[in-house]
């Protein structure tokens, strides 16, 4: 049966043209890894050239808006877009798993990366794909990860559609700028 849920019928862009961020936070690096390796697929998928690509991490979630705000910082390089184009990102993915805990941790967290994500896009005219799980539990980042957990529970990994969503608003605001 079809799944009302999620983007709708996929459409293919190109993404060849474009330079795209990845921003990611290593708290709860397992379903992060999944989450990273599901977007970098779908980026190319879609033609994005991996020379075109940079990908960055931080430590946590709190941490994502700044770092994405400043993507270019050597420092904060993990792969450097060696031989890719030094322009403008046309889409930046920032990716993080917050996991709710005991205390209100979660929810200042959660609420102050979700505003500060949305400030840096509108800001710079820049699409900030949002890629923060806010899960319960474990078990549901990793069944949102595309990753088996105790419960068995396998869903559809959510980093293959940020990924999609960057190349699909990189591609609608060359047009739209
Ligand atoms: C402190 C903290 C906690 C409790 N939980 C998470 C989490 O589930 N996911 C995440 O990405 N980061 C967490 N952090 C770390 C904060 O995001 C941040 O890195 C620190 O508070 C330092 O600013």
């Amino acid at each position: 049966m079809a799944t009302l849920k999620g983007p709708g019928a996929p459409k293919s862009y190109d993404g060849s043209g474009l330079r795209v961020g990845i921003v990611h936070a290593r708290w709860n690096n397992k379903i992060i890894d999944a989450l990273l390796s599901g977007a970098k697929k779908s980026l190319a998928d879609a033609g994005v050239k991996k020379e075109n690509i940079v990908i960055q991490s931080v430590p946590g979630s709190y941490e994502l808006p700044f770092a994405v705000q400043r993507i270019d910082l050597p420092s904060l390089t993990k792969e450097p877009a060696t031989k890719g184009s030094t322009a403008p990102f046309d889409a930046i993915i920032a990716i993080g798993v917050l996991i709710k805990g005991e205390t209100m941790h979660f929810e200042y967290i959660a609420d102050a990366t979700t505003q500060g994500l949305m400030r840096v896009q509108l800001d710079s005219g820049v699409p900030v794909i949002f890629g923060l799980l806010t899960v319960l539990d474990e078990e549901q980042g990793l069944a949102r990860a595309g990753i088996a957990g105790v419960g068995g529970n396998v869903g559809h990994n959510h980093g293959s559609d940020w990924g999609s969503a960057a190349v699909e608003l990189g591609v609608k605001r060359k047009g739209w700028a």
